[in-house]
């Protein structure tokens, strides 16, 4: 895969998906991410990329002519695809909007500074809009790291077998199960019996339960999306009777 990153600070952009998972990917040339700086299609000498809003306030705004300018060199060099912008505006990503992108052949990222970019630019019929949630950040470039790393994850031999993507959070469209490991006791609190039984079938029915049960509890809005199997309602069921006994158990010790 094909990443190019549109940046005003590619310097050191990329530090963190140098480590572990991503690191390996981009080592074994699963993907490449190469960066491409405004400044380079100024019209000036002194590298010019924004100018001050129309209509007045404060900041300043990333201009359309070089940011297009930038946009045909970075298409030039490769198959077409869809400029992705990032900012609070866009919708908000998430899990199957990743393993989308993952199986393009071409991802490119324009990462704004200043108040934003020239709302002209943004109505390229070939630009998209995306957000990572409803907070702001002083730039595009975390933003886009973070999906970077979210989308290289899950190329074809980036993960190992123990570490495969279907165990993730969404990729059943439930939040995960609780992990333990030694010691069996700490600070009063055990390690669920099952876990420890060695019976592969129970652990995998104890797990799933978790996962329903958490994510009716934690995020009631993506367990209705997705819906249920009978079984799956079943043990939701079993989930939150032991819930109900367990809070009682408490009161009356
Ligand atoms: N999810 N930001 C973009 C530049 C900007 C400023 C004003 C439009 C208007 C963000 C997010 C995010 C900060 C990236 C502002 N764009 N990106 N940047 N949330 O907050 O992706």
């Amino acid at each position: 895969m094909q990443i190019d990153v549109i940046t005003l600070f590619p310097e050191g952009f990329s530090r963190c998906l140098e480590m572990g998972v991503t690191g390996r990917a981009l080592r074994d040339g699963l993907a490449t991410v190469r960066t491409w700086n405004p400044r380079d299609f100024a019209p000036d000498e002194r590298g010019t990329v924004d100018d001050r809003p129309f209509g007045g306030g404060p900041g300043m705004v990333l201009a359309a002519p070089v940011l297009a300018h930038c946009a045909e060199a970075v298409l030039a060099e490769g198959p077409a695809a869809p400029l992705r912008y990032l900012s609070p505006q866009g919708q908000q990503i998430r899990q199957g909007d990743l393993e989308r992108w993952a199986e393009e052949p071409r991802n490119i990222w324009l990462c704004g500074r200043y108040e934003g970019v020239d709302e002209r630019l943004l109505n390229r019929p070939d630009i998209e809009q995306w957000s990572l949630g409803d907070f702001v950040l002083s730039g595009g470039e975390l933003a886009a790291a973070v999906v970077i790393d979210g989308i290289i994850r899950l190329l074809p031999g980036a993960l190992g077998h123990a570490e495969s993507a279907d165990q993730d959070s969404f990729s059943s469209g439930l939040l995960d199960c609780p992990h333990y490991t030694r010691p069996v006791e700490w600070q009063g609190q055990t390690v669920p019996e099952v876990l420890r039984s060695g019976d592969h079938g129970a652990v995998a029915r104890w797990r799933l339960k978790q996962s329903l049960g958490q994510t009716w509890l934690k995020r009631p809005a993506l367990l209705n999306e997705r819906g249920m199997s009978p079984d799956e309602a079943d043990l939701l069921e079993e989930f939150l009777q032991e819930r109900h006994d367990g809070a009682r158990n408490q009161r009356e010790s």
